[in-house]
């Protein structure tokens, strides 16, 4: 399917922001592969839990039938196997790539403080809070959101502060490390996009998304960090990028479908 005899199978979920990760990577290497949809929440494939026994999450790659997991090591997999098709993904130099991978890890890190379930969920969890208490009225009705948002139910109030500190650090850091990765340039990889443009490429459905369920409010904006609002917009416009990223109307319906499920099983849980 890549070409030259490769096999490439993806084993996803369309709206997790790790698989996004490794469609941009795919996508802006020029390489098809075929797209296998997992349901993470209903039952997850015999291929997916044989493929990936330590997690059992998505995404996976099979190249050639061989599985590579976790979204970054894939996306560098990809990056290497694929040296030939498309644009490098890391930088050549062996410092800019150890610093790409630095940052990287610090996006999966704190941008999205509690990734050890449903970590996509998190991702937005964080904007919740990081807006909740700057729009007092919508409380309701971030509320509800962050209900869903969060992977633990048990999750404290100081944890939900931390949380909302450790993001806005995050955004700031993120900020200051598009000004050194760019030099002045368009991406974090300079004139074309590189494996952080990926890395924080497969949130910004997500970041539409949230910005669309919290009228407008947006983590990334013109004070707080302009070098990202711009980033945002520029990447979001790329045909590779447009071509994989999922429509955020269907996004937030499906934010709205996860909300309701949960607030189900949770009623359920509490019945018993
Ligand atoms: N660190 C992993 C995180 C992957 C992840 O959290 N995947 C979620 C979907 S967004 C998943 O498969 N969850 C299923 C589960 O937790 O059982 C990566 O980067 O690939």
């Amino acid at each position: 399917m890549a070409g030259g005899g490769d096999e490439l199978k993806l084993l996803g979920l369309w709206a997790s922001p790790f698989v996004l990760r490794v469609k941009l990577a795919l996508s802006i290497k020029g390489l098809s592969y075929e797209d296998v949809e997992e349901d993470i929440f209903g039952g997850k494939s015999e291929l997916l839990l044989n493929s990936n026994p330590v997690h059992k999450k998505v995404p996976v790659l099979l190249h050639n039938g061989k599985p590579i997991c976790d979204s970054q090591i894939i996306v560098q997999y990809i990056d290497e196997a694929f040296a030939g098709s498309g644009p490098s993904l890391l930088p050549i130099d062996p410092l800019e790539r150890a610093v790409a991978r630095f940052w990287a890890a610090y996006v999966d890190d704190n941008v999205q403080p509690h990734h050890q379930h449903q970590a996509h969920d998190n991702a937005a969890a964080s904007m919740i809070y990081l807006h909740a208490d700057l729009i007092k009225s919508k409380m309701r009705v971030l509320q509800l959101l962050a209900s869903w948002l969060q992977s633990s139910k048990s999750k404290t109030e100081e944890e939900k502060a931390e949380a909302f500190k450790q993001t806005l650090m995050a955004v700031e850091n993120m900020e200051k490390t598009f000004k050194e990765c760019s030099k002045g340039k368009p991406f974090f990889g300079g004139d074309s996009v590189g494996y952080l443009d990926v890395t924080l490429g497969g949130l910004v459905a997500w970041l539409h998304t949230a910005e669309k369920l919290l009228h407008g409010v947006r983590l990334f904006d013109a004070t707080r960090s302009p070098l990202l609002e711009a980033w945002l917009e520029r990447f979001g416009e790329l045909e590779a990028v447009k071509a994989v990223l999922p429509d955020v109307d269907s996004l937030v319906e499906y934010a709205k479908q996860r909300q309701a499920a949960e607030a189900a099983a949770a009623a359920d849980a509490g019945g018993n």
